[in-house]
């Protein structure tokens, strides 16, 4: 694979561009950010839509971001991508395509963009190497979101083979956290069970409903420490290759549901509705090359509920 940008990319003094800055992870940049001594740069989608080429490019010529965390992106959980396909391909490919052709128009000296675990093949081998892309069918619950998000990926390789740019793509698992999307329908699986098992408990109900068997095996990376690897990896990495960015360590939807309701405080049952999709039996990435680069995390699974349970106690409930 090419090398052609800086291994050694400070973002002290530098103009930062995080946009979907109100997003879980944008949040988690900007928190991370707040200790380098730099310009940060914010947009949401209702400031800025980065769906429209022109918008994205005047805005990009006017500001010069010097270096771009490119987080904006229309996300959701098992079943919003499972009802929602064509808001998932099409707002995602027109973000990507807006915003690192942009990058590249405007100067930009490095991207990062984020992708996805979902962009590997449903049977990939466990844990999930960087080099298993496109090797085999996706999962169809959300392969409208995946195929959009591999264009991306695609998009930062050809543009630094083609033009040079220091373009790099991370591939976090699934994350949590803080600022995390709340909604039943929308939401990915920890903030879901998070809203449920508050309102079943605050009405005394019985039992609590989770979708699908229980079966499936998830990793989750407090949001957090996936900004502060995503931060260093702005600065130190610099491949063709995408990295991943995972802990190596999974646990089973039941499981994660058990945690939730300890620290959610609900007594009562859990009802597993296997009418409901489970999605991909098993999303465990191979995190061997992030910690040849030194990284890990630190936050376990109980730490990082009872914060983002506080946090939405004092945001949301
Ligand atoms: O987090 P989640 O929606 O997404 O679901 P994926 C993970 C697992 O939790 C699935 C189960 O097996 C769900 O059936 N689950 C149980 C629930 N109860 C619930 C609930 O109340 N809400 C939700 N949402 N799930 C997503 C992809 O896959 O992963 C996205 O669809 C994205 O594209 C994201 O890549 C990181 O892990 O299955």
């Amino acid at each position: 694979m090419s090398d052609g940008g800086s291994k050694n990319y400070s973002l002290t003094g530098k103009r930062v561009w995080i946009n979907g800055y109100r997003g879980m992870v944008g949040q988690a940049l900007v928190r991370q950010l707040e200790t380098i001594d730099c310009e940060i740069l914010r947009t949401t989608s209702e400031e800025l839509d980065l769906r429209r080429q022109a918008d994205a490019e005047d805005w990009m010529n006017e500001k010069k971001p010097e270096a771009v965390f490119l987080c904006a992106a229309t996300v959701g959980g098992i079943l919003a991508n499972n009802t929602r396909p064509a808001e998932f391909l099409y707002d995602n490919l027109a973000i990507e395509a807006n915003v690192i052709h942009g990058a590249w128009r405007t100067g930009v000296e490095k991207l990062l963009y984020l992708g996805t675990g979902c962009m590997y093949p449903r049977e990939a081998p466990q844990p999930i190497p960087e080099d298993c892309l496109l090797t085999g069918p996706l999962e169809p619950t959300n392969e409208w979101y995946a195929v959009a998000k591999i264009a991306g990926l695609k998009m930062c390789q050809a543009y630094r083979r083609q033009y040079g740019c220091d373009f790099i793509t991370a591939l976090p698992t699934n994350l949590y956290g803080p600022g995390d999307n709340f909604d039943p329908k929308d939401s990915h699986v920890i903030p879901a069970l998070i809203l449920k098992a508050h309102a079943a408990k605050a009405d005394g109900a019985k039992a609590m409903e989770v979708w699908g068997s229980g079966t499936p095996l998830r990793e989750f990376l407090y949001v957090d420490d996936a900004a502060k690897v995503l931060v260093f990896l702005m600065q130190a990495y610099s491949e063709e290759a995408h990295i991943n960015v995972g802990l190596g360590k999974e646990l089973s939807i039941r499981e994660v549901a058990e945690t939730i309701v300890r620290v959610v405080g609900f007594e009562g049952e859990l009802v597993f509705d296997t009418k409901k999709p489970d999605g991909m039996p098993r999303k465990l990435l191979d995190a061997s090359r992030l910690s040849k680069l030194g990284q890990s995390s630190a936050t376990g699974l109980e730490d990082g509920l009872n914060r983002t349970y506080a946090w939405f106690l004092e945001n949301k409930a």
